[in-house]
């Protein structure tokens, strides 16, 4: 693939016609990989797309779905004006309108409706469309901030595992990914790399061929977990119980790194108690592994060195989530895994960036006497509710001692929903709850966008946004530690404006004559970045950035983050008793808490479909078309328990909703569990309708995040 990538540039270097242009996916993905582009310069279209060979982790190979942007960019159904809607909420009948009317329209709606009910009745939703610094939270912050809306707790995806891991090792950082490489031993634990996260598969085949072991924990076998040297079904949502049986036998058979554990953790004697409770024979009943293979993973992580885990967000969109993801990250301290070039954990490398985002955000832009509420991203049905105790359900309460608001202290309705880089009808739990919403008559709701979403089609007024081939942005990443920059290669298409462009004329149209509000879009990139000079990034880093697109972070190469222990914890040690979480409600040693699943429910996951990015790439026929129609696996016995076979419909159901799904049959999938692939549009989908029908807007133990694959249902023949 490198090869190929590079014969394409230097094809295109000899072509005085054609301009390579650099930039970055947007994407909500851990790869971040940087690309570069070819521009026709006479017909000004983008031609050609490939992955930067000179990227670390790219490496001159982007994945299937991105290598289809350019048809997505240049997608027949691309909005190419601002449109406001003609039929009923939800029906997707709009009529153009110029820019100037749309703009107006809606700050005069906003103006109106805050200065009825507040500022805190307009509700911000945007989620990982781009997670670009600018496109994503940079201009839309500032507006909202001046305003005084609604926060909006991005939980959907990432909060409970995030909280998690912080009360054990501090931070949002772990193991380098491009060290997995240098692993003897690979846990991939609740997760998908080849679907999910394909450059951290060069790292692994590259540690495979020094003799490193590759083991996939996974209640799904995964296009990942065949590709492994071992697949460990695990019961869904049992994972903390299998960590903490993993530490009875490292503490049992002795396995222990006794002088790291002196030196960089706190706790040790009191988990030495606690782990004594989980036995092999105990949790073997809990997560289906057979006892004798917990003993031998146990003795394979603690002998193995470098033994390294890619954790990932499987396993925490779950009730207990948090617990687990925090009971897991205590194991590389324990053996020790943590001192190596290729040991530790990875689960998000996100915290390795923390920028100064104040150059961004502008904070000081806030003129509400109070930090405006914050409202859950996974509760928008309880939040577009007019019921005042739904709305406080809605407030975000992210640990037990945060107490939500009484219904008469939830504040105003939420009157205007603005929406961008989100999908919500398709991507939000309790859809049915987010859809009555959606089309109440009372709200008003803006969304930009690329495309006629099924959220779109619920929006009074829809702005077209550019693609990142088409606005500058700064792309950092949550898998690897490199930063890299999108300029544009292309015009916008139609009269589509980047979201920084649409916030600056929305903040125009509402009055506000702050400077933040007329810088441009290159000059706050470039902002940003000089703000993180010799600290996070390089002296040179926006030159360096300007030249070859992308920059390593500052940091130590290799970068051991805890070789020598300095975890960023109240302690500064890793936490395996942690005194935060006590305070904060929660058992302070690795507990194990079961979810509630009736004796005849199954679990139903439904983990990203490979050839989507989340709803994102579902209207890109060719990628559509890989992707079988949505159906409901199960495992064999379960179906004939049922009197289901391939020929049948099934029906699927919950307390939150229905589905009607033809059955398919596998026995690479753990028994208890049903399976339906996300994130289908909805009118895209055959019924209608996709699997955010049937999974409930609850929390997880921590952060407010989303319980996506706890979602116990009631299998049976559709009559
Ligand atoms: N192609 C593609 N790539 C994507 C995405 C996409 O939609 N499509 N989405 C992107 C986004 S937003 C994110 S957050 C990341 C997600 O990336 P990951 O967090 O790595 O998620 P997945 O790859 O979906 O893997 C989740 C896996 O967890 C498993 N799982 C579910 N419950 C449990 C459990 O209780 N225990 C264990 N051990 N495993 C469990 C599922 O079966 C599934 O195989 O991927 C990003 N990359
Ligand atoms: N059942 C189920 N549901 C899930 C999940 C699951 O595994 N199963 N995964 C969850 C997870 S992990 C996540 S992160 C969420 C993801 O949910 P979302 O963040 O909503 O992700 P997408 O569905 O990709 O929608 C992003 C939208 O942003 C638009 N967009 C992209 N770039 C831009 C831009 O520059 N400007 C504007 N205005 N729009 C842009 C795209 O066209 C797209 O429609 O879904 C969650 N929902
Ligand atoms: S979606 Fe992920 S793997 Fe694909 S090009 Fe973007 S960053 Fe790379
Ligand atoms: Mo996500």
């Amino acid at each position: 693939m490198t090869t190929a990538a590079r014969g394409k540039a230097h094809r295109y270097e000899d072509q005085p016609d054609v301009a390579v242009v650099r930039g970055v996916c947007p994407h909500d993905c851990p790869d971040a990989c940087a690309w570069q582009v070819a521009v026709d310069q006479t017909t000004g279209r983008a031609v050609d797309l490939w992955g930067a060979p000179d990227h670390p982790v790219t490496a001159g190979s982007l994945c299937a779905k991105v290598d289809r942007y350019l048809e997505r960019t240049y997608h027949a159904e691309r909005l190419t004006t601002p449109l406001r809607r003609m039929g009923a909420k939800g029906e997707g009948r709009f009529a153009p309108i110029s820019w100037q009317e749309a703009i107006e329209e809606t700050a005069s709606r906003l103006q109106a409706i805050i200065s009825q009910h507040g500022a805190e009745a307009v509700l911000p939703y945007s989620y990982g469309g781009t997670l670009g610094y600018l496109q994503g939270e940079g201009m839309a912050e500032r507006f909202f901030t001046k305003m005084g809306a609604s926060r909006l707790a991005r939980t959907i995806c990432a909060e409970a595992g995030v909280q998690g891991y912080q009360y054990t090792v501090g931070g949002r950082i772990g193991t380098d990914s491009t060290d997995f490489a240098h692993a003897k031993l690979i846990w991939i634990w609740g997760s998908n790399s080849l679907t999910s996260n394909l450059h951290l598969w060069r790292q692994i085949q590259t540690a495979r061929h020094q003799g490193a072991k590759v083991v996939v924990i996974d209640p799904i076998r995964t296009r990942t977990a065949r590709a492994a040297d071992e697949w460990v079904p695990i019961t869904p949502g049992t994972d903390g119980a299998l960590a903490l049986a993993v530490m009875h036998v490292l503490v049992r058979d002795n396995l222990i790194d006794h002088d790291y554990v002196r030196e960089h953790t706190i706790g040790f004697e009191p988990l030495t108690d606690r782990a004594r409770d989980w036995s092999p024979e105990r949790v073997a009943t809990i997560t289906g592994i057979p006892s004798e293979r917990i003993v031998e993973l146990a003795r394979d992580y603690g002998r193995t060195k470098p033994a390294a885990i890619r954790i990932n967000y499987g396993l925490q969109r779950h009730p207990g989530g948090g617990m687990a993801t925090r009971t897991i990250a205590c194991l590389p301290a324990l053996v020790g895994a943590w001192r190596h070039r290729g040991g530790g954990i990875l689960l998000t490398a996100s915290g390795a960036f923390d920028f100064d985002t104040r150059p961004l955000t502008r904070p000081e832009l806030a003129t509400a006497p109070r930090l405006p509420r914050r409202i859950n991203m996974n509760r928008l049905g309880d939040a577009l509710s007019r019921d005042p105790a739904r709305l406080a359900q809605a407030h975000h309460h992210p640990r037990p001692r945060d107490r939500g608001p009484s219904p008469a202290q939830a504040g105003p309705p939420v009157f205007a929903l603005v929406v961008y880089n989100c999908n919500p009808a398709a991507v939000a739990p309790d859809q049915r709850a987010v859809l009555e919403g959606l089309r109440r008559d009372d709200l008003f709701v803006a969304v930009l966008e690329h495309f006629a979403t099924d959220t779109a089609d619920y929006a009074d007024i829809v702005f077209p946004a550019t693609t990142q081939l088409e606005h500058w942005d700064l792309v950092p990443s949550y898998g690897h530690l490199h930063l890299a920059l999108n300029r544009p290669a292309i015009a916008p298409v139609g009269e589509s404006q980047p979201n920084s462009e649409i916030f600056r004329r929305l903040a125009a149209a509402m009055g506000y004559a702050d400077a933040a509000f007329r810088q441009d879009d290159r000059t706050i990139v470039e902002a940003l970045v000089t703000a993180q000079q010799g600290r996070r990034l390089p002296a040179d880093a926006w030159a360096h950035l300007l030249q070859h697109g992308h920059v390593r972070l500052a940091v130590p190469d290799p970068y051991l983050p805890f070789a020598k222990g300095e975890f960023p914890t109240e302690s500064g040690k890793c936490e395996l008793y942690s005194a935060t979480m006590a305070r904060d409600g929660y058992d302070p040693l690795p507990t194990y808490t079961p979810a509630a699943v009736e004796p005849d429910e199954l679990v139903l996951l439904s983990p990203p479909a490979h050839s989507f990015l989340n709803s994102s790439f579902v209207n890109v026929d060719a990628l559509r078309r890989r992707e079988p129609e949505p159906a409901v696996t199960l495992h064999p016995d379960d179906a004939q328990r049922r009197g289901l076979d391939e020929t049948s419909t099934a029906r699927v159901h919950n307390a939150t909703g229905e589905l009607r799904l033809p059955v398919r049959l596998s026995r690479d999938i753990a028994p208890g569990i049903a399976v339906a692939p996300s994130i289908w549009w909805n009118k895209l989908s055959p019924q209608g309708a996709n699997v955010n029908q049937l999974t409930p807007a609850e929390e997880a133990d921590m952060g407010g995040g989303a319980v996506f694959f706890h979602v116990p249902v009631r299998v049976e023949r559709a009559p």
